[in-house]
This record gives structure tokens, C-alpha cells and sequence, in this order.
């Protein structure tokens, strides 16, 4: 056997993550480890995998518990917006206007609609979601709960809606932990490995995979 190394092989294929739109969940719990997280994936799929920055949406919920509900919301708000816009229903104030106000979203990059009211983009319906938490274990039985649920309600929403919907909850035993796992590390063996990388190379590679037709 070769020497083991631990951790996810690149892809075999070189992927071109350009025509698609990602949206990244994120919890405000924990927010330094979770932003270290959050960055390190929409850099990696910007600058490894080409997909556009107008193209990367980032909303942001409480606590990792909330992660599945917001996924599934923002889903099915994205596709009956695209459906409404393949409508050439363009005009009213749509869904993720709202969410604009709300957080700072990127707007996608499709084609340029003209039509009564404002000009705006047509949108367009996400290919993949990255759900990022970080829970970190406590004296309660608190974190076994919400790891459960998490968990079960991520993998349901993305086989439910048929977009792949990422992983991205750290559950760790204590601080050091969950910071060396989001690049932050501060022993001895060095800050560790982001795993948002990893998150958003399998954003893309999910996405693509969706996508393809078979
Ligand atoms: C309540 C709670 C606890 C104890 N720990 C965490 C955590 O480590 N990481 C996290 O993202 N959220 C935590 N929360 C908050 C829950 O996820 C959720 O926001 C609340 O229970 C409200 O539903």
C-alpha cells in the first residue's frame, strides 16, 4: 500500500465551475472559526475553479440548528424565481431582492433583462448550497442534539430538492479543534488545514454532476 494520506484526492477531471451559482448558509455561532471557513470556500471556488463572484450568494442564520430550514427556504425561493423570470415576468420585486436588503447577496450574472420597473439580471437557480457551522461540544447534552439534527436535515434537503447541499459543520470536541480545522490552529502542528476548501471544490464538483446529462 502507498503511504496513506488522509484527507479527499483533487478530482480526476479538471472541473469549470463558470456557468454556475452557489449559495453559502453560514451560522453566526462561533463567527471567527465560521468566517475563516465561509472565505476559504468561495475563494476556492472563485480562484481555483473559476466561478463568478456575482455568482457566490452568502446568507447568514443564527446557529448551525437553523443551517437545513434556511437551505431549503432560499432553494425554493431561487428556483421560483428563475421560473418566473423564464416567464419574462420581470418587475415586481422578487424574493431575493428582499433577501439583498438583508444580507450583503451577490446578484447572479445571467443574462440582462429589460422590461417595465427597474433593470435587473435574470436569476438564476442555485447549482449547489454549503451549509458551514462549527459546533463545539459544552457540558450539556445540547451539542449531541443539534449535531443530530443538523446532520439528518442537511443530507434531507439536498436529496429532497436535488441540489447537492455540502457538509460544512465542524463538531468538535473543544476550541483547538474546530480552529485547526478552519486553518486557525495556534500548537504546535501549525494552523491546520481549511476545510472550506475542500467544501467548495465539492460545492462545484456536486454542481457539475447535477447538471450533467446522463
Ligand atoms: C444553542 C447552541 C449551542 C449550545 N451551541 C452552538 C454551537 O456550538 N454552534 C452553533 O452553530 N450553534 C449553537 N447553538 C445555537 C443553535 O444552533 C440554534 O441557533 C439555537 O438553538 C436556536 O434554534
Amino acid at each position: 500500500m502507498a503511504e496513506f494520506q488522509k484527507g479527499v484526492l483533487p478530482p480526476t477531471e479538471p472541473l469549470d465551475g463558470s456557468p454556475l451559482r452557489v449559495l453559502i448558509v453560514h451560522a453566526r455561532w462561533n463567527y471567527p472559526i465560521v468566517e475563516s471557513l465561509v472565505n476559504a470556500a468561495r475563494d476556492t471556488m472563485i480562484n481555483k475553479y473559476k466561478v463568478l463572484p456575482d455568482n457566490v450568494a452568502v446568507h447568514a442564520v443564527p446557529g448551525a440548528y437553523e443551517l437545513p430550514f434556511a437551505a431549503q427556504r432560499l432553494i425554493i425561493s431561487s428556483q421560483q424565481q428563475a421560473a418566473h423570470d423564464a416567464n419574462d415576468l420581470i418587475g415586481a420585486p422578487s424574493v431575493m431582492d428582499l433577501l439583498d436588503n438583508l444580507t450583503p447577496t451577490s446578484r447572479p450574472s445571467s443574462a440582462l433583462s429589460t422590461g417595465p420597473g427597474p433593470a435587473r439580471h435574470k436569476e438564476q437557480a442555485f447549482d449547489a448550497v454549503i451549509c458551514i457551522g462549527v459546533l463545539i461540544k459544552g457540558s450539556t447534552m445540547h451539542f449531541e442534539y443539534i449535531c443530530e439534527a443538523v446532520s439528518q436535515g442537511i443530507i434531507r434537503v439536498g436529496l429532497d430538492s436535488g441540489i447537492p447541499v455540502i457538509f460544512g459543520v465542524l463538531t468538535c470536541l473543544d476550541d483547538d479543534q474546530a480552529l485547526v480545522r478552519a486553518g486557525l490552529g495556534r500548537g504546535q502542528n501549525g494552523k491546520g488545514h481549511n476545510h472550506g476548501e475542500d467544501w467548495g471544490a465539492a460545492a462545484v464538483e456536486m454542481a457539475l454532476l447535477k447538471n450533467r446529462k446522463l
